[in-house]
């Protein structure tokens, strides 16, 4: 870790609508009082408009707020001390890209303290949902604070670099209690964790939201065996869904193009049109090779989501299911 660099500078906004234009304007910061890591990659301050026009009402089901450290500091069990990326850039950043709804789930920099999440929950007025953690101790009173705050969902994360181990039977009680919310449970591991995992992954008692695809080798052929067990897993347990993000992490052609990764989220978005969801990752932690221009990511949709009504479902029906069901009031 380093000390903060002067990264402060203010960033005009292009024309609003044109192709090109970058935005959103606003400061960006460093970690405020942390320093974030020496190796930090700083999110993108002005992406490009997308040209590919969202659907109305479509939600990034998959992004993080961090800090700022000052106000909601940095938990000490955690493995990277990011650059701050507060609500208010988030949200300028959806309105920016086209986007009516956030999907916040919570980074693993602030550990079980969901303050900063559900102060983004709280600023979005109704226009966000969170994704928690929590730990054994959490008491049933807090699960229900959690709920009426707007979050709908737990994140189980096996990825070693970023979390210690919760032994299963913890998670598999906190499974129980959740699903009694009608919460589903979001999990990331790496592909190479999916044959052990799997059992664990099909008995969980509610829905099931895998970041990533499960993290493919996209340097290996779609219809390998690896990749062909996740969408095992998917085809034989309808109570799980994915994710179909990150290009920018998951690529090994790079960007803009992401060629790579095209037939592993074509593949599932055209064989589950109704599991699948998708988001920014912004600000897309511990990226080490580039940082991706969110309006480009935002572009890249129609190439896994190639006509207008699976646009539709993984943008907007997919999301609003899952995080506003019919009948909860949209403001809550
Ligand atoms: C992601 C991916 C990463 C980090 C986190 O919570 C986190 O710290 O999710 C990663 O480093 O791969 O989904 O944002």
């Amino acid at each position: 870790m380093s000390a903060p660099g002067p990264v402060d500078a203010q960033y005009p906004a292009g024309a609003p609508g044109t192709a090109g234009a970058r935005g959103p304007a606003g400061a960006f910061a460093t970690a405020g009082a942390f320093a974030m890591d020496e190796d930090w990659l700083v999110f993108d301050p002005r992406p490009s408009k997308p040209e590919f026009r969202l659907p109305p009402g479509a939600v990034d089901a998959h992004c993080h707020v961090f800090g700022p450290g000052d106000r909601f500091p940095y938990a000490p069990e955690r493995k990277y001390t990011p650059c701050d990326a507060s609500a208010a850039q988030l949200f300028a950043l959806r309105d920016h890209l086209g986007f009516a709804r956030n999907v916040i789930v919570q980074a693993t920099c602030h550990g079980a303290d969901n303050r900063a999440m559900l102060d983004a929950l709280r600023q979005s007025g109704g226009r966000a949902r969170g994704v928690a953690t929590v730990r054994a101790e959490v008491t049933d009173a807090e699960l229900q604070a959690l709920d009426a705050a707007g979050v709908r969902g737990v994140r189980f994360n096996f990825v070693k670099r970023l979390v210690d181990t919760t032994p299963r039977a913890t998670l598999a009680d906190i499974a129980a209690r959740v699903a009694e919310l009608g919460w589903h449970i979001v999990i990331y591991f790496e592909a190479a964790e999916l044959p052990e995992l799997f059992d664990f992954l099909t008995a969980l008692p509610t829905t099931v939201v895998i970041d990533h695809m499960g993290r493919p080798d996209v340097a290996q052929p779609v219809d390998a065996a690896e990749f062909s067990l996740f969408v095992r897993l998917m085809r034989e347990h309808p109570h799980i869904w994915s994710k179909v993000t990150c290009p920018e992490r998951l690529s090994r052609s790079g960007p803009p193009a992401y060629d790579d990764v095209v037939p592993f989220a074509l593949r599932l978005v055209e064989t589950f049109p109704d599991r699948v969801l998708w988001g920014t990752d912004w600000p897309h932690p511990n990226l080490k090779s580039h940082m991706p221009d969110d309006g480009k990511l935002v572009d890249f949709i129609p190439r896994i989501a190639p006509t207008p009504e699976l646009q539709r479902k993984l943008l907007v029906d997919n999301p609003m299911r899952l995080y506003w069901p019919a009948g909860q009031p949209s403001g809550s």
